[in-house]
């Protein structure tokens, strides 16, 4: 028995054969004399030969023969007459003359715990956008190739894909950054993370259930919509401002918010529920950006948490400049009616998809909470360390009142799931001499071999070694 990585070079496996006297044509063997050759084990039990057996071989430290990619399998079939000989110079005695069909009879060649050489992805490419895409929204779908790899009719899979998304070229002036095992083909972004009339790059990197990567797909533009939706500039859309005449007043202080907006606080009329909600952070050195009321909706029902069945309010999407990159930022949230028993504080992001941001701290009334999101960190939906958050969240219930319901996840889980594989190939029988196999097996695969009868009783076959 032996292997080659190349059908070129082999390595044999060490035998024994202290059978001590010759074997008739009908005669038999005691097995307990034998050793390292195909039918020491009865029929339907099979032999194993352990490549790990070879690790000290010149062959295999020499690299001629790569235990990691084993392609070819040779059984050298032992006539039996006393002109072979077993690893430390014994003759073999194996039943002999025979006539008819003379030669070991094979039934299979199995491997076990095998691992296949795995090749990364093919490159995939972008679709949607179209290249040089005008008057895209704030808050395009971005749509890749699907998933290719000559490894999936083996069980391999897409697991995740990285999505840059930058404002030049060389992809150094990074918006977005994300590597997800949700967002794999379509990236759902939020509508605050780019600007009106600006031009953006984006590229996609795919990686499989080994987490080989693929290389870089090439990069397609767009340039966003120059229609503003915040024509005053005071950061809220300006169909979702707060009427003149509104008596709101959120944070409770006896001012109507509408004459309280300013860089640290913002209030804005939702877009689900009738109502307002506002944010505020304390440090006068940081500001919000941008804020905007979204229908949670328009986020795909990814991750390990179910999608928020009810959201009171709907959510709100932000664009805060924290004082420092790196910053945590302490945000306080109000609503104008009070997150029912059980709400709690649900967002969305590429990476995870739906979550509940468990950090979430209620006010004993429930008309406020405070969050705290890091830049780059948790709660940070660009990837990025650039002293900006951006953060979908709104206070939601699952749909069964529990912390997070139990449904199946998006296909993309269980990473090493599918990398065990056995190959199984039969081969005539009565095969002598070389058969190569179409396979590549890790370090520590057992090859089997089975022979068709009853080797210690077999009157028409031999031995192989
Ligand atoms: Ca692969
Ligand atoms: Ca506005
Ligand atoms: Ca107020
Ligand atoms: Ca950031």
């Amino acid at each position: 028995m032996e292997v080659s990585s190349d059908g070129m070079t082999f390595a044999r496996f060490n035998n024994d054969s202290l059978t001590p006297n010759p074997v008739g044509g009908f005669g038999s063997l005691d097995p307990t004399d034998i050793d390292g050759f195909a039918g020491k084990y009865r029929q339907a039990y099979g032999t194993p030969f352990d490549l790990s057996d070879l690790a000290t071989r010149n062959e295999v430290i020499s690299g001629a023969v790569d235990l990691s990619a084993i392609t070819h399998v040779r059984l050298v079939d032992v006539v039996g007459d006393a002109s072979d000989f077993d690893t430390s110079g014994h003759v073999i005695y194996d039943p002999y003359p025979t006539n008819q069909s003379a030669g070991l009879d094979l039934d299979a060649v199995g491997v076990r715990y095998e691992s296949r050489v795995n090749v990364a992805p093919d490159q995939p490419f972008p679709v949607f956008p179209t290249d040089n895409a005008v008057n895209v929204p704030l808050n395009p779908t971005l749509t890749a190739s699907p998933f290719s790899d000559p490894d999936t009719p083996n069980g391999d899979f897409h697991y995740q894909t990285r999505w840059q998304i930058s404002e030049n070229t060389a992809f150094t002036d990074l918006v977005l950054d994300v590597t997800s095992p949700t967002s794999l083909t379509t990236l759902v972004l939020s509508a605050t993370l780019l600007q009106t009339g600006t031009t953006y790059f984006w590229r996609i990197q795919y990686f499989d259930s080994q987490n080989a990567a693929s290389g870089w797909s090439q990069s397609f533009s767009f340039t966003t919509t120059a229609t503003s939706n915040d024509t005053n500039g005071n950061g809220i859309p300006d169909d979702q401002e707060l009427d003149p005449s509104s008596t709101v007043d959120l944070n409770d202080d006896g001012i109507p918010d509408v004459d309280q907006i300013t860089d640290q606080y913002k209030v804005l009329n939702t877009v689900v529920g009738d109502g307002q909600v506002g944010i505020s952070v304390a440090n006068p050195n940081v500001v919000i950006e941008y804020l905007e009321a979204t229908d949670p909706d328009q986020f795909p029902d990814t991750g390990d948490t179910a999608a928020p069945q009810d959201t009171i309010l709907g959510l709100i999407d932000f664009r805060i400049r924290v004082q420092n990159s790196g910053d945590a930022q302490s945000i306080t949230v109000y609503l104008s009616e009070p997150a029912p028993s059980g709400y709690q504080w649900y967002k969305y992001g590429p990476v995870k998809g739906w979550y509940v941001f468990s950090d979430a701290v209620f006010s004993s009334d429930r008309r406020s909470l405070a969050i705290t999101l890091t830049d780059g960190d948790a709660g940070d939906t660009d990837g990025l360390t650039n002293g900006i958050l951006i953060d979908p969240g709104g206070a939601g219930t699952a749909d069964d009142g529990s912390e997070s319901a139990d449904k199946p996840k998006s296909g993309s889980s269980g990473i090493n799931g599918g990398s065990a594989m056995c190959f199984i190939t039969t081969a005539g029988s009565r095969v002598a001499g070389q058969m190569p196999i179409p396979m590549t097996i890790a370090a520590l695969a057992l090859l089997f071999i089975c022979p068709a009868v009853l080797r210690i009783r077999t009157r028409r076959c031999r031995h192989a070694k």
